[in-house]
């Protein structure tokens, strides 16, 4: 598996970005950008002090790989400073989650229906919380970091890479030491500021899609470190854009890019989206910058529609014809293989 790291760029300004760096459509860290006063503010006491009661929805997980195709989590509502005591400690006294139990194929007989097996209940002492900020209204609205916790506001100073008509959205993050973000793409163009803690960062090119085994915009592959490479045999020849985020720098991430975030302390960032296209490309509905462009989501579905077809023919035309147009794909709409 090829491993290469992502360039690293020092103060860079608008200029400098538009015209050398965002080009690329490649991952690039910006360093020693100023990013207003956040760094040396926003520790766990003031973050309590400034946010206090208001409530957050936050995801629980017991073990810090998230998974969100198999959801191995659950969403609480917490006040914030009850979030960040949580988020910030290792252990904690209260949890919300317990070991389940994997019975697997345990067959319920008259006997066990009335002796069932004891659970062997090992409490979450070590559960990891995550934020990320949604809209007023998450089913309607976007995150704006800004509008949704302005006692934090002033201390932010969101660098100016892209054209302020552009913005979509800006989305707080939170999270535990330990905290894995499976890997998945957004539509959107995005710079994730790291304001402190650090982060290390997988990211993979749009060109890996086929050896990420994608469900939907998340890739299946969990656990990239340690990969069930029986199950994902392909994961092997994905190229790891790898870094180190430090408090201060600021990652750009091209849309489409897949990218797996480990947080290896108690961390806060501020990501901004910003649209590329013309407007009219993107699905009004997107509230979260990973909804497909609407030529993208027709074309899906056209493909579902074409898979339909293929099996009104016997197996053996169905597999040939199969092939056919997946030629046609690769010589006529994928720009290299
Ligand atoms: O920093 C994180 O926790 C996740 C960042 C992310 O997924 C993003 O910026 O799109």
């Amino acid at each position: 598996m090829a491993k290469i790291r992502v360039c690293m760029y020092e103060n860079v300004d608008e200029v400098v970005f538009k015209s050398s760096i965002y080009p690329k459509r490649l991952p690039a860290i910006l360093k020693g950008i100023a990013i207003g006063h956040c760094k040396q503010k926003w520790n766990k006491e003031y973050l309590k002090k400034v946010i206090g009661k208001n409530e957050v929805k936050v995801h629980v997980c017991k073990t810090p790989q998230m998974d969100f195709i198999r959801k191995n989590f659950i969403y609480k509502t917490l006040t914030f400073d009850d979030f960040i005591e949580r988020a910030s400690s290792e252990k904690h006294h209260e949890y919300f989650l317990s070991e389940i139990p994997d019975y697997g194929n345990w067959k319920i007989t008259t006997y066990e229906k009335y002796h069932p097996p004891q659970p062997n209940i090992v409490e979450a002492e070590d559960e990891k919380y995550y934020l990320r900020s949604l809209g007023e209204d998450p089913r309607k609205d976007v995150s704006n970091f800004h509008q949704l916790f302005p006692t934090l506001s002033n201390d932010l100073k969101e660098p100016k890479l892209f054209d302020s008509e552009s913005f979509f959205s800006s989305v707080l993050r939170i999270g535990s030491p330990g905290v894995q973000l499976w890997t998945h793409y957004d539509v959107m163009d995005n710079i994730l500021i790291q304001v402190n803690g650090r982060k290390r960062v997988v990211l993979f090119s749009p060109k890996d899609a086929l050896n990420l085994y994608l469900v939907g915009d998340k890739s299946e592959v969990i656990d990239i470190d340690n990969p069930d490479y029986t199950k994902y045999p392909l994961f092997k020849n994905a190229t790891w854009h790898e870094c180190l985020l430090e408090p201060g720098d600021v990652l750009f991430i091209p849309a489409l890019w897949f990218h797996n975030v480990t947080s290896l302390d108690f961390g806060v960032a501020v990501n901004v989206f910003w649209r590329h296209l013309d407007p009219s490309a993107y699905d009004h509905k997107d509230v979260y910058g990973n909804k497909d462009p609407l030529a993208a989501t027709r074309a899906i579905q056209i493909a579902d529609r074409a898979i339909k077809t293929l099996h009104e023919l016997p197996d053996d035309y169905r597999d040939f014809y199969a092939r056919r147009i997946i030629g046609k794909i690769q010589s006529k709409a994928c720009s290299q293989f």
